[in-house]
């Protein structure tokens, strides 16, 4: 599986802390139109356990440690987001689950398009079959 992943440019001043950036179009493999963030979640929890039709997304954690599980349908690899300068990007097709780590971690998205239900495959078996005969990574 290609995982891919976005180091943002980062601006270190002295004894002030970092300012990290990342540019829609430059950076990002997309024009961004949604972002939303997932916050004040506990060390435990799992989210995710669906994949997207159309939706290609960004994601990436300012503050604590996920755990992101990708799943081709053919093979599963865990990327952990630990890191507030790495991104990375997930396409359509692609089962995701999110684990949390650590307390209180935030997890940032920059999507493509907006919220549609309709996007959603939320059953794996639905998820097997759409991917069925698709030229997909
Ligand atoms: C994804 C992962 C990484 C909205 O009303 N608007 C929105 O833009 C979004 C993203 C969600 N919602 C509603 C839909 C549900 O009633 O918020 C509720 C929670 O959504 P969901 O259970 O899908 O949340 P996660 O954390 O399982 O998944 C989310 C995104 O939905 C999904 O696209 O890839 O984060």
């Amino acid at each position: 599986m290609i995982i891919q992943t976005i180091r943002m440019k980062s601006v270190t001043a002295e004894g002030m802390g970092t300012l990290s950036v990342f540019e829609a179009e430059h950076d990002v493999p997309f024009a961004i139109k949604r972002i939303y963030y997932i916050h004040d979640v506990p060390a435990g929890v799992q989210r995710g356990g669906h994949a997207h039709k159309k939706l290609r997304q960004l994601l990436w954690c300012p503050y604590g440690k996920i755990r992101i599980r990708l799943d081709n349908g053919r093979e599963k690899t865990d990327v952990m987001l630990d890191d507030p300068t790495i991104g990375l990007v997930v396409e359509h097709y692609m089962w995701r689950e999110m684990f949390w780590e650590q307390d209180n971690s935030v997890l940032c998205v920059a999507a493509d398009s907006f919220y549609e239900a309709e996007d959603y495959i939320r059953d794996y078996d639905e998820f097997l079959n759409a991917i069925k005969g698709k030229d997909l990574d």
